[in-house]
């Protein structure tokens, strides 16, 4: 199906597509040909901005990370693997605590200032009682969105109390983790004006992209800020001498935390780097 200025169009790949074996994704913007009211024939894909393989989604714009501080005490270590993923993916992100109800008052606060003075935008959510969920809205608002995190953190949840009515399985999905919902074929839902969410999560959240150790800190944005000030270029600041980001952890410039996830993280990229 295609939105057109129009209303919705049933469409199929036609001609040239058919034979290049071109695949259509979800978030595509299309040239369509009109044959009757109502049908049309895709007749070419246009350049797509982004491209995730998961979920298999094109032109998304943002990543909402979604993360709590209890039930489960979801890592931040897991939140920073993200954070990378979604800049390298040429997205942007927005980080989203759930389950604030299960926090006490200024808690969210808390969890959340290294990554605002980082310059990540956030949102304190709770699915349960409906706090923060029209902020969450907004945030949505004329961009295409996917969202990602650890099982358990209310992903469905987020998206069932932004459309009321979808009635998405939520809970336990056992051992294997697999829904209903995996089989089916992936949509975009509209959930604000213009803002369509990916329903099905995505991201990886176990390994990052191969790259040289030394791109890592460029999806990093305060690091990638201070860069630019340490001795030697090839800087990844770890131990070298002239190291202006290393000077500046524990500061306001650099949390202390956020540091140090980066450096595990480097050393699973520099493990990375080393098998090929
Ligand atoms: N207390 C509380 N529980 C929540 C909230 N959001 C989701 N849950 C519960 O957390 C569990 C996992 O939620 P689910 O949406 O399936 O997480 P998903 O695996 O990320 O999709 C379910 O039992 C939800 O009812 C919230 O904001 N507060
Ligand atoms: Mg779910
Ligand atoms: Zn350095």
């Amino acid at each position: 199906m295609v939105a057109a200025p129009g209303g919705l169009l049933e469409c199929r790949p036609r001609g040239r597509m058919r034979r290049t074996g071109e695949q259509v994704l979800v978030g595509d913007e299309v040239r369509v040909k009109v044959i009757t009211p109502g049908e049309a024939a895709i007749e070419g894909i246009l350049p797509r901005k982004t491209q995730l393989e998961r979920p298999p989604v094109a032109n998304a714009d943002q990543a909402v990370l979604v993360t709590t501080v209890r039930d489960p005490e979801s890592s931040l270590l897991t939140l920073d693997r993200l954070l990378v993923q979604a800049i390298y993916q040429g997205l942007a992100a927005l980080i989203c605590l759930n389950k604030v109800d299960l926090l006490a008052a200024g808690g969210a606060d808390g969890y959340l200032a290294p990554y605002r003075r980082a310059g990540f935008r956030t949102v304190a959510t709770s699915a349960t009682t409906g706090q923060g969920i029209a902020e969450l809205r907004q945030e949505l608002a004329g961009v295409i969105s996917v969202l990602a995190g650890e099982s358990g953190v209310g992903k469905s949840s987020l998206l069932n109390a932004l459309r009321p009515g979808l009635a998405l399985r939520t809970g336990n999905l056992g051992a294997t983790g697999r829904g209903r919902h995996t089989t089916r074929h992936l949509e975009l839902l509209e959930v604000s004006e213009h803002g369509l969410v990916a329903d099905t999560p995505g991201l990886s959240l176990v390994s990052l992209p191969a790259m040289p150790p030394g791109r890592l800190a460029a999806y990093w944005p305060e690091l990638a800020e201070l860069a630019p000030d340490c001795r030697f270029r090839t800087c990844v600041h770890r131990q070298e001498p002239g190291c202006r980001v290393r000077a500046a952890r524990g500061s306001g410039e650099l949390d202390q935390g956020r540091y140090e996830r980066y450096l595990s993280l480097l050393r699973e990229v520099e493990l990375a780097d080393r098998r090929y």
